[in-house]
């Protein structure tokens, strides 16, 4: 049987693809939630590079964020001697380059520049907020005066990091100084709005997965789409929040509309972590066929697709936090579909598996059609 595409799926595929060729888009293509030039990513395996200056807490973050290494575990790491380069198979893969802050790349001649920012994805500036930064501000400032000339576009992010045990007075004083710094160092070489963006980290808390996630969402494609289908899902379910997972990394790859609430993101993501507990302990992510023959079997003699579970392991989980039940439900192997419900929605949970279902469909679709061509 000859399947047609929806209407929805050919628009989607049509103006994925002239953005991909880079054909000049007309005023009535632009999405809404998808401002500015597409994203900086290149041959579909966009780059992650860590820099800053030595003990600033770059291999620590790559290690919690990415390695699920306890932070505490940090204390133990040695300082790095050369580029450490990690591939992520994840939603969309993506490498993390973290470098030996001891060193000045643009400084060695044994570094070849213009490969290493060829097919980045974001630069990530770690400084440590619990440090003396002013050296850190100055190198800085000297890479993104460097970079303006050779790659203009290249998106800086700047983590102010280790900002645990310092207070939130504290923090924003040091951030606001940072800001300034940085931006008086470029306005001087005649250089406005370049593409740097601040950021406050530790890895004792969220922050160090709230940061990454904005990071990683100016590398997806399309990203207003995916934001108005989990806006969609939340209007029509009731839902308060609806986050879309990494599930192993525990980066949220998109999140609806509403403005972003550090609370709901920390339930979401302590979530998965037992999601991921538990299937340590009792069992993978595909289900076994025997399982799957039991639950097409005997008394409900249908496939899996058609009942409310997916193909790939269980469905949709149920939590009580203060009367507002969370749900999890996996779109594939890597992404998960999180969202913290109102009250009184527990009643209408048919109607919710219904629409969750339509949407983790539609998901997949996004993902196969903006999944980069090598
Ligand atoms: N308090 C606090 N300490 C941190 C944090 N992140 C990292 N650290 C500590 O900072 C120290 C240095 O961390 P590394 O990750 O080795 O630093 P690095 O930037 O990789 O250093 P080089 O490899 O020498 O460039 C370790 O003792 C970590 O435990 C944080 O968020 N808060
Ligand atoms: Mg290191």
């Amino acid at each position: 049987m000859e399947e047609r595409e929806s209407p929805a799926r050919v628009n989607l595929r049509r103006v994925y693809e002239q953005s991909r060729r880079g054909h000049p888009k007309q005023e009535g293509t632009r999405l809404v939630g998808q401002p500015g030039p597409p994203p900086p990513t290149t041959k579909g395996r966009p780059r992650l590079l860590l820099m800053g200056q030595s003990r600033s807490g770059k291999s620590s973050i790559s290690s919690v964020v990415f390695q699920k290494l306890p932070p505490n575990e940090t204390l133990f790491l040695e300082s790095t001697a050369r580029i450490q380069k990690d591939q992520m198979a994840s939603f969309m893969d993506f490498q993390v380059w973290d470098f030996p802050g001891q060193i000045d790349i643009f400084e060695n001649p044994n570094y070849d520049i213009d490969a290493i920012f060829s097919e980045i994805g974001a630069l990530i500036w770690v400084i440590d907020a619990q440090d003396d930064y002013l050296e850190a501000v100055a190198r800085l400032n000297a890479t993104v005066l460097s970079l303006q000339r050779t790659h203009p576009n290249i998106n800086i992010e700047v983590f102010i990091h280790k900002v645990d045990g310092l207070s939130e007075d504290f923090t924003q004083d040091i951030q606001r100084d940072i800001q300034i710094r940085i931006q008086d160092e470029l306005s001087d070489h005649g250089i406005e709005n370049a593409p740097v963006n601040f950021h406050c980290t530790s890895i004792y808390n969220h922050t160090i997965f709230e940061a990454f996630s904005k990071v990683i969402q100016k590398l997806i494609p399309r990203l207003g789409i995916l934001e108005g289908i989990l806006t969609n899902l939340c209007r029509t379910c009731r839902f308060e929040k609806a986050y879309l997972f990494d599930v192993l990394s525990k980066i949220y790859i998109a999140t609806d509309s509403t403005p972003a609430d550090m609370a709901s993101y920390e339930i979401c993501s302590d979530y998965i972590d037992v999601i991921i507990d538990m299937t340590e302990v009792y069992g993978s992510w595909p289900r076994p066929a025997s399982h799957i023959a039991k639950l097409e079997g005997e008394p409900w003699n249908a496939p899996l697709e058609e009942q409310v579970a997916c193909p790939c392991a269980e469905s949709s989980m149920l939590l009580h936090d203060s009367n507002r039940p969370i749900m999890l439900r996996e779109v594939d192997r890597y992404l998960a579909l999180v969202a913290v419900m109102k009250e009184d929605s527990y009643d209408k949970m048919p109607l919710v598996n219904m629409n969750v279902e339509a949407v983790v469909e539609g998901l997949k679709e996004f993902f196969e059609i903006t999944k980069p061509r090598k």
